[in-house]
């Protein structure tokens, strides 16, 4: 692929999208042009690129011609029925929905863990889901060292998760709650001003969510480990960004807190923080905006008599390293 990238966004008005426009100018990615796509009611709304204002335009099966590189953020409907349309007319497709992150020949790809399999693609390169992505960067170098047997999760996830319109339910919800009114819920089941729920995505016939589920799969994918046994409890949280998570990991090996946080410090796309002692461990607020997942709270599980159980606190930014972040640094391994 050439130096200078012409570059789709599909999605672009969304709350992914919007991140993905930031992070190619942040990173300095070298745009040649840049097309900004969404539905036809945001056709000739403006958005910002290096100070340039660019009208919208909207998704159509002739929207990639010329087009090197389609990030596609605009749900999985979107990417099945226009992915092929992007690939057919020469582009590579980095789709952020779960749309082909299952598919034998789409590569599911967190650099940090599994970088080379971006380059085996067919036109199509899957970005994980979110709480999946946070999950693989901080379990992956642990792993690696001690091999990971069972992953036992409880999620934190941020009411962006669901979109923008979610995110600002939440701060409207939230007003009317204060002003002593009832609040009413529409992006979710429930309204989550003051409250939480146990439910991300749609249920399955096992009991668990179409969420929970995406973090076994996926994760074995990414991981190339499909052995590992993963059971997770995916929890809205109402808070605007970020998305934390409770780990409790079982290993093959022996592992100490203290390799464990040095396994960590030492790992690209983590940033150490755990020192109880002074009131540091992992918090949405300090990883929103953040590009590294924020690990601490790093102990042995007492629950159990080996040494082989740990427990940690990862949180990290939803939008970014689980969606818009993770995408670019796929479209980087590609140039
Ligand atoms: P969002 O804020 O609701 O934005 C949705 C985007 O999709 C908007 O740009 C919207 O355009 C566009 N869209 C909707 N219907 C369309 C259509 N018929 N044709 C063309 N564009 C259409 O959602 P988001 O949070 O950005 O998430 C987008 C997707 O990213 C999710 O569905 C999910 O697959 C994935 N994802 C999200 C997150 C997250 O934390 N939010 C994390 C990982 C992955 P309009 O503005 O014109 O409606
Ligand atoms: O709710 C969250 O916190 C994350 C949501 C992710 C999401 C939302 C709608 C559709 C996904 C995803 O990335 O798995 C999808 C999807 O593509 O299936």
């Amino acid at each position: 692929m050439s130096k200078n990238v012409n570059v789709a966004i599909t999605g672009a008005t969304g709350a992914v999208g919007a991140d993905m426009i930031n992070t190619l100018e942040k990173r300095c990615f070298p745009v040649a042009s840049i097309k900004l796509l969404a539905s036809a009611r945001s056709a000739g709304k403006l958005l910002e690129f290096k100070g340039e204002k660019i009208a919208v335009e909207e998704l159509t099966e002739k929207s990639f011609s010329n087009i090197d590189i389609a990030l596609f953020s605009a749900g999985a409907a979107r990417s099945k029925e226009f992915a092929k349309f992007a690939v057919d007319a020469g582009a590579v497709v980095v789709d952020n929905s779960s749309a082909f992150r299952m598919d034998d020949d789409v590569p599911l790809v967190v650099p940090e863990v599994n970088a080379a399999a971006a380059l085996k693609h067919n036109g199509i390169i899957a970005n994980p889901n979110c709480s999946t992505i946070i999950m693989a960067v901080a379990v992956y170098p642990l792993h690696k060292a001690k091999n990971l047997k069972r992953l036992v999760a409880a999620t934190y996830q941020a009411a962006s998760g669901a979109g923008a319109a979610a995110m600002s339910e939440l701060i409207e919800q939230t007003r009317v709650l204060l002003d002593g009114g009832n609040p009413v819920a529409d992006k979710f089941p429930h309204p989550l001003a003051f409250n939480l729920f146990p439910h991300i995505d749609v249920f399955m016939d096992n009991g668990y969510t179409k969420e929970e589920m995406k973090m076994l799969n996926e994760a074995r994918k990414i991981m190339r480990h499909p052995t590992l046994n993963v059971s997770c409890t995916c929890v809205r949280v109402p808070i605007p960004r970020a998305h934390s998570e409770s780990l409790n990991m079982e290993f093959e090996n022996e592992i100490t807190p203290e390799e464990a946080r040095e396994l960590i410090s030492k790992a690209p796309g983590v940033v150490l923080r755990d020192d109880p002692g002074k009131n540091e461990y992992p918090m949405p607020v300090d990883a929103s905006g953040m590009d590294d997942v924020i690990v601490g709270r790093v102990r042995r599980d007492v629950s159990r008599r080996d040494n082989r159980g740990l427990e940690m606190f990862v949180s990290g930014d939803q939008l970014l390293k689980g969606a818009a972040l993770n995408a670019v640094q796929i479209a980087e391994l590609l140039i």
